[in-house]
């Protein structure tokens, strides 16, 4: 069975793996034994990555890569088939997010966070679709989001975004699954990373910032997920062990999403 979630041999793309979730499902991948690439925009990013990664013994291929540019993506891609090898698993993991109500948010913002969001993912999958079908393999994971089922203020164009990215999932297992791709998606529930901090900030009188404490009450696990705490999916839905699994979101919530709440 321990075969079935082997990764040895495999050659991986996670984007913006520099730190937060992707660093911690590329971190993942590797203990699983695929070799690692992944991509971020910036400098100090990257060279902070590559020490992370070294002191974690994780030996990596670090690209500068915009994955809303699709010429770079092309490039990165070509790039890794020369250096490393054919993708085998892609992780689209590479997002941001604007907390705007919608009313005062510009176009312009809408459109960036739905560039990285979601027209990446489009962008990198069809990049790496071709050397899968080659293959006879190929898994691709899309890192949704619980607003890929749920809205709250300020987040239209992360949620349009990773809703989209939810039926992006099931429309590449739809045309790809013939030739042995499994698309499916992680949809972390609250993860403490970079792009969490500021609702976790505590407030200048030191007291819980209201978003800390609403979702530790409003997550059945009592507390924020960590970027562990998606090690273990990531490999599951990496791995043969889910060749059967296709078009799926596996929410990793701590059943945020299953929870009405308690009464006040
Ligand atoms: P994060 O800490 O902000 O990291 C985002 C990563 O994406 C960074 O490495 C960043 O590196 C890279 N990136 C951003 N724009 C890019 C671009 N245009 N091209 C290439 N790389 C780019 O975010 P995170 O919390 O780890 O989230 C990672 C993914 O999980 C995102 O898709 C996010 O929406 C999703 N997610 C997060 C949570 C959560 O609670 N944290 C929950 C559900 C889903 P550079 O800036 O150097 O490029
Ligand atoms: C927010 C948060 C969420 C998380 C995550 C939840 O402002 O509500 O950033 O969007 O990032 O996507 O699954």
């Amino acid at each position: 069975m321990n075969n079935e979630f082997s990764l040895s041999g495999k050659v991986a793309l996670v984007t913006g793996a520099a730190y937060g979730i992707g660093f911690a499902i590329a971190e993942a991948l590797a203990a699983a034994g695929a070799k690692i690439c992944f991509n971020c925009r910036g400098e100090k990013h990257m060279q902070d990555a590559l020490k992370a990664y070294k002191d974690k013994g994780i030996d990596v291929h670090g690209y500068f890569c915009d994955v809303t540019k699709e010429d770079e993506v092309q490039n990165m891609v070509r790039q890794i088939e020369q250096e490393v090898g054919v993708i085998d698993i892609l992780v689209n993991n590479a997002g941001i997010i604007k907390r705007i109500p919608m009313t005062e948010m510009s176009v312009e913002d809408f459109r960036q966070v739905i560039d990285i969001d979601l027209t990446a993912a489009f962008i990198v999958s069809k990049a790496v679709i071709p050397g899968m079908i080659q293959k006879g393999h190929g898994k691709i994971i899309n890192i949704c989001s619980m607003m890929s089922e749920l809205g709250r203020e300020t987040v239209s164009a992360y949620a349009a975004a990773k809703g989209g990215l939810k039926m992006l999932t099931r429309n590449i297992c739809s045309e790809y699954g013939a030739f042995n791709i499994q698309c499916n998606g992680i949809g972390p529930g609250y993860i403490a990373t970079p792009q969490t901090a500021p609702l976790r900030q505590p407030q200048p009188d030191g007291s819980r910032h209201p978003f800390d404490s609403f979702i530790c009450a409003k997550t059945p696990a009592g507390r924020w997920g960590t970027p562990e705490d998606l090690m273990g999916p990531a490999v599951f839905l990496a791995s043969d062990a889910s060749d059967f699994v296709n078009g799926q979101i596996l929410y990793v919530d701590g059943g945020i999403l299953a929870y009405i709440g308690k009464q006040p």
